[in-house]
């Protein structure tokens, strides 16, 4: 038995660090490597899960294609990747490059991942994507206002007498944040959530307050007109390192107590116990989540719950701060995020053409000069995972040839004409960063890739040779086949920092180089104006929005077609659409359930247990209701994340839009309605 140091590369704040014990080619057991000062204890539910899943019978082995009869057969790498070599000369030849779509997500973390775009930009170019499903609205909140997306260490929140998880479930999407949040408990800190749902992190909350969804821009904006109204204000701190503030508190005397109420259906008193709590109690650390960013109002939300730290002058300081996106340890990226999921400009230099995440289904049809002709797709499920569901199925079905690299059969691989299989975590090596803790950390490859697996590096190389690239073109772009290949380009990547060698990340995880645990100490504030920036001309100017971050009613909702606000969010028993196919995760989650709160189903004639029709104008989907009495009046809840065969592929009901700032997809402004299904009908 052998035991190695590795680090999970799953999209999850934590990307815990691990110990995994190896018995010949079989991953035997995977443990928390305690030296993460983030991640002391785990792993979670998916953790334990990867002994199966690395292993699962359901695995993807070898290169599969589709028959004329629908069914899909083994072939051989050969045959696979001469076919795939032919479609991209001739469609190159007859389209040009950007008839191909090369579009990847979030499937898993590695400076490796960059090859894939190194091998599209050598075919001449390709269709790409801009934008992102995920955060970018709150990340481009937080540049206009703070100039940058960082912030605290992890363990810092322990310091904080005030914390506040605003639309962050961390007992389920970051375990190891609830860690901090106990001992920080236990010294007598308080803990308020902001949230529609009561979730598991609502459990130890003192205060809980149940917006309407898509309307914490209005809170934050009735919490700040209270804050300022009773002088609950850090006036040195603003005076000093504030943009704009005046403005701003013109723009609060539109939201007073009982319009704000009227808003989002909290009582007055929880606004003034929650303000009371922010004047008084320091330092305060807003921990904001992804929830309250995927609406078509996001940007502006967000910038309004940016303030709230800022003119209480929780900046800067230990134990404060907005606890959003940490990207210190994205030290190999030339820019930082959100930039980066900006469409490129016209002349980088790359042929490309770049269409949107959010709107992907609708974007790739209408595709013209030219059109989409195929795709490749690798790390991401698009089809139950972006918004508007059916139109990316359509989308996917009107080209003439689909490639997807993936491990599982998921929705996306079932549309494909040739199935690649996927290596798993454990089968290549590779450098990860982090978007919440401040660690570099090396994946190590500790099992050979099972069957014909093999890494993308590799597919790359030699579909770059059928191609005809010369060698000395794929240098630095695409490694050789083979552990030596990738250990020259990780050096490679790793040589401007001499404390990131290789043997070192072989260690443990190391801090990235500049790494501040207490985010913006020297007040600096790289904006337009050195300031943080409650008025942004950049907002106006780039975004074509209120430089003040006023509030908007959410599209959805503005419309007020049907009567239920459609959550779809995390759960712990998943990453996205992963995992929900092991035995170990179907024992906690086998199957969707629209929870529904009492009123609601009562109203409705719904039990527990019944099948109902979740549907809007977009689609429709059939499951069982769950009632629940967490969730506020009006909200129904499925999980985002399963599969269009177990019945909840949630993005059937979303629609292809974009949130106000930044790219992202505005998922989450989806409302619909649920009836119960007739006898007989199932
Ligand atoms: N176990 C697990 N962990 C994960 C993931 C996972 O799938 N599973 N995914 C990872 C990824 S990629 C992400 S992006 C993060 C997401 O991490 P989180 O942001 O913590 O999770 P979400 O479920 O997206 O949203 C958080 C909360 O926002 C609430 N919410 C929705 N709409 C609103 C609103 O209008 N106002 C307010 N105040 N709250 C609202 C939801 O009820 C939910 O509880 O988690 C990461 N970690
Ligand atoms: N309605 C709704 N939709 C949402 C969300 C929501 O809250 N509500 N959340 C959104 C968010 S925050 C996110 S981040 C996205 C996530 O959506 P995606 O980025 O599409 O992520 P996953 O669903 O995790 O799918 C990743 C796929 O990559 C595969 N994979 C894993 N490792 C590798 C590898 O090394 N190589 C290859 N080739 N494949 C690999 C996995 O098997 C999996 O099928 O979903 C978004 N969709
Ligand atoms: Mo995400």
């Amino acid at each position: 038995m052998a035991t190695y140091v590795t680090a999970c590369p799953r999209n999850c704040y934590s990307t815990c660090s691990l110990k995994v014990e190896v018995e010949g080619q079989r991953i035997t057991k995977v443990e928390i490597l305690p030296l993460n000062k983030a991640t002391p204890a785990g792993p979670c539910l998916k953790g334990l899960s990867y002994v199966e899943r690395v292993h699962s019978e359901e695995r993807i082995l070898h290169p599969l294609r589709r028959r004329a009869d629908g069914c899909f057969a083994r072939v051989s790498w050969d045959e696979a990747l001469d076919e795939i070599a032919g479609k991209l000369t001739d469609l190159r030849e007859r389209f040009g490059p950007q008839s191909v779509m090369y579009y990847q997500a979030s499937g898993t973390k590695g400076l490796l991942n960059a090859v894939g775009a190194n091998f599209w930009r050598l075919y001449g170019g390709y269709t790409g994507t801009y934008g992102d499903l995920c955060w970018p609205a709150g990340l481009e909140a937080t540049r206009l206002t703070l100039g940058d997306n960082k912030h605290n260490a992890p363990w810092d929140l322990e310091n904080a007498r005030l914390i506040v998880l605003w639309g962050k479930n961390p007992a389920e999407t970051n375990i190891q944040q609830m860690l901090a949040i106990d001992r920080a408990s236990e010294s007598g800190a308080r803990l308020v959530v902001v949230d529609p749902r009561r979730t598991l992190s609502a459990e130890r909350a003192e205060l809980l307050l149940q917006p309407r969804p898509g309307t914490d821009g209005a809170l934050a904006l009735g919490l700040a007109h209270v804050l300022v109204e009773q002088g609950w204000i850090d006036e040195d701190f603003i005076a000093r390192h504030v943009k704009g503030f005046s403005r701003f508190e013109e723009l609060l005397l539109d939201y007073t107590l009982d319009r704000v109420s009227a808003i989002t259906d909290v009582p007055q008193k929880a606004i003034l116990r929650l303000a009371e709590l922010m004047g008084r109690v320091k330092p305060m650390s807003v921990c904001a989540g992804f929830g309250m960013q995927r609406y078509t109002n996001s940007g502006q939300t967000m910038r309004a719950l940016i303030a709230l730290p800022v003119i209480t002058g929780n900046i800067g300081k230990p134990g404060a701060g907005w606890i959003y996106a940490n990207l210190q340890s994205a030290v190999f990226d030339l820019v930082k995020d959100p930039v980066a999921f900006f469409p490129p400009k016209e002349n980088d230099g790359i042929a490309r053409i770049s269409i949107s995440m959010a709107r992907l289904g609708p974007d790739m049809m209408a595709q013209q000069e030219p059109p989409l002709k195929m795709a490749w797709v690798e790390r991401g499920n698009p089809i139950p995972q972006n918004p508007e569901t059916h139109s990316v199925i359509q989308a996917f079905r009107s080209l003439d040839f689909r490639v997807v690299v993936e491990q599982f059969m998921t929705d996306t691989a079932r549309e494909a004409d040739l199935v690649l299989p996927a290596k798993s975590m454990f089968e290549q090596t590779d450098v990860i960063g982090a978007y919440w803790h401040p660690y570099i950390q090396l994946k190590q490859k500790v099992i050979r890739p099972p069957g014909e697996v093999k890494p993308e590096s590799d597919i790359y190389y030699e579909l770059a040779s059928r191609l005809g690239i010369e060698p000395e073109l794929l240098k630095g772009k695409i490694p050789e086949p083979g552990d030596a290949g990738v250990e020259l380009y990780l050096r490679d990547k790793l040589r401007p920092f001499p404390e990131l060698s290789l043997e070192r990340l072989a260690e443990g995880p190391v801090m990235a180089p500049g790494t501040e645990e207490v985010a913006f100490e020297s007040l600096v504030f790289p904006t337009p104006s050195g300031k943080i920036e409650l008025f942004s001309e950049e907002a106006a100017g780039r975004w074509g929005l209120d430089p003040l971050p006023s509030f908007r009613e959410p599209d959805e909702s503005l419309l007020g077609r049907y009567p239920l606000y459609f959550m779809t969010p995390n759960t712990k028993d998943r990453i996205h659409s992963q995992f929900n196919n092991l035995r170990l995760i179907r024992q906690f989650s086998r199957e969707p359930r629209l929870h529904i709160g009492a009123e609601d189903a009562l109203k409705r004639g719904i039990g527990d247990g019944d099948f109902v029709l979740v549907f809007n104008d977009r689609g429709e989907l059939e499951m069982k209701a769950c009632l629940d009495l967490s969730l506020k009046r009006g909200c129904v809840v499925v999980t985002n994340g399963w599969w269009i065969g177990d019945g909840g592929a949630a993005n059937l009901l979303s629609a292809a839009r974009e949130t106000d700032m930044g790219y992202g997809a505005a998922f989450h402004d989806n409302m619909v309605e649920v009836v119960k299904m007739k006898e007989g009908l199932r």
